[in-house]
C-alpha cells in the first residue's frame, strides 16, 4: 500500500477524500488498446474543465485482457480516479451502465464508450452545458450544427440517419440524435431511467432519451463529432438492425 500511496502522489486526488461530483461510466469488451490513451485524454479534459472526476471501468470479462489494462491505469492514476468493476461474463451495455453506478460516487453521471468515439475533448461542454441551463440529461449529438460523423461510410451514415428520423417520426421525440450514447446525466435520474428501460442494442439509447422526455426531464444538446474506432473490431450487424426496430416498436405501443 506504501508503494501504491507514493505512486499516486504524480496524480491529483481530491482534497481530503471528498466524492468527486462527476463519474464517467466506460463499458469495456475488448478494449485493451483504447482504455490508456482514453483515460488519459479524459484526465487532459477534465482538468482544463477544472471538475473533480472518476473514471468507472465496466468489463465483462474482456479475452483480450482489457481488466489488466485497467488495472495498470489504477497503478497509475490511483485508486480514487480509476475504478474497474468486472463481470464475469458479456452481459449487455444496459446492465453495464448500472453495474458502473452501483460503484460510482458522482452526483452527476457521463457515460461514453472505450472505443474513442466519444472523443473526451467534448467533456467541458457537457459540464458547461449542464451548467449554463440546470438540465437533467445533457446528450451528444451528431446532428446539429458543429456535430458530425468521421470515418464512416455512406451507407452507415444513412441508416443512423435514417434511424433517428424514423424515431423522430414516430415518437415524437424533441432531442435530434436518439441513438447516441454520449451523454451527461443527473445521478437520481439516471437510475430511474435505466430501471424503467428495457431494450437493447441502438434502441436502448432511444429508449432512455425518449424516456428522459416523456418524464419532463429537461433534456439540453451539445454537438459532437463521432468518429469511428481505430481500434478493435466493429459489433454491427443484421442483429442490430433487428433489434433497433424491434425497439421501436415496443416503445410505438409501450410508451
Ligand atoms: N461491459 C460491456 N461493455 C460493452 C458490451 N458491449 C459493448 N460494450 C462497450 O460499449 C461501448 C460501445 O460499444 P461499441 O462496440 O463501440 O458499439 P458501437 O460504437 O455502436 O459500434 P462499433 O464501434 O462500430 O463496434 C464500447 O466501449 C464497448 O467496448 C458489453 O456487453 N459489456
Ligand atoms: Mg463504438
Amino acid at each position: 500500500m506504501a508503494v501504491r500511496g507514493a505512486a499516486c502522489q504524480a496524480v491529483r486526488q481530491e482534497p481530503g477524500g471528498t466524492a468527486p461530483e462527476y463519474s464517467i461510466i466506460v463499458p469495456t469488451y475488448n478494449e485493451r488498446e483504447n482504455v490508456a490513451v482514453l483515460t488519459w485524454m479524459i484526465d487532459k479534459a477534465m482538468q482544463e474543465a477544472a471538475v473533480g472526476y472518476e473514471v468507472v471501468f465496466v468489463d465483462d470479462a474482456s479475452p483480450d485482457g482489457t481488466a489488466d489494462a485497467v488495472r495498470e491505469l489504477i497503478r497509475a492514476f490511483g485508486p480514487k480516479r480509476i475504478k474497474l468493476v468486472t463481470r464475469p461474463g458479456k452481459l449487455g451495455l444496459g446492465s453495464a451502465y448500472g453495474a458502473g453506478l452501483a460503484h460510482a460516487a458522482g452526483e452527476w453521471i457521463i457515460l461514453m464508450d472505450a472505443d474513442l468515439s466519444h472523443h473526451p475533448k467534448h467533456l467541458p461542454a457537457f459540464i458547461a452545458k449542464q451548467r449554463a441551463t440546470g438540465a437533467d440529461v445533457v446528450s451528444g449529438t451528431r446532428y446539429q450544427l458543429g456535430g458530425g460523423v468521421a470515418g464512416w461510410n455512406l451507407v452507415r451514415k444513412l441508416t443512423s440517419r435514417g434511424a433517428n428520423i424514423l424515431a423522430s417520426f414516430i415518437l415524437g421525440a424533441r432531442t435530434s440524435d436518439l441513438t447516441g450514447a454520449y451523454r451527461l446525466y443527473r445521478r437520481d435520474a439516471l437510475a430511474k431511467l435505466l430501471a424503467a428501460t428495457q431494450s437493447r442494442g441502438y434502441a436502448f439509447q432511444m429508449e432512455v432519451i425518449v424516456r428522459a422526455q416523456y418524464s419532463g426531464l429537461r433534456i439540453e444538446e451539445v454537438p459532437i463529432v463521432f468518429v469511428d474506432r481505430l481500434y478493435g473490431q466493429s459489433k454491427l450487424g443484421v442483429g442490430e438492425y433487428v433489434q433497433f426496430v424491434k425497439g421501436l416498436l415496443r416503445l410505438l405501443v409501450g410508451l
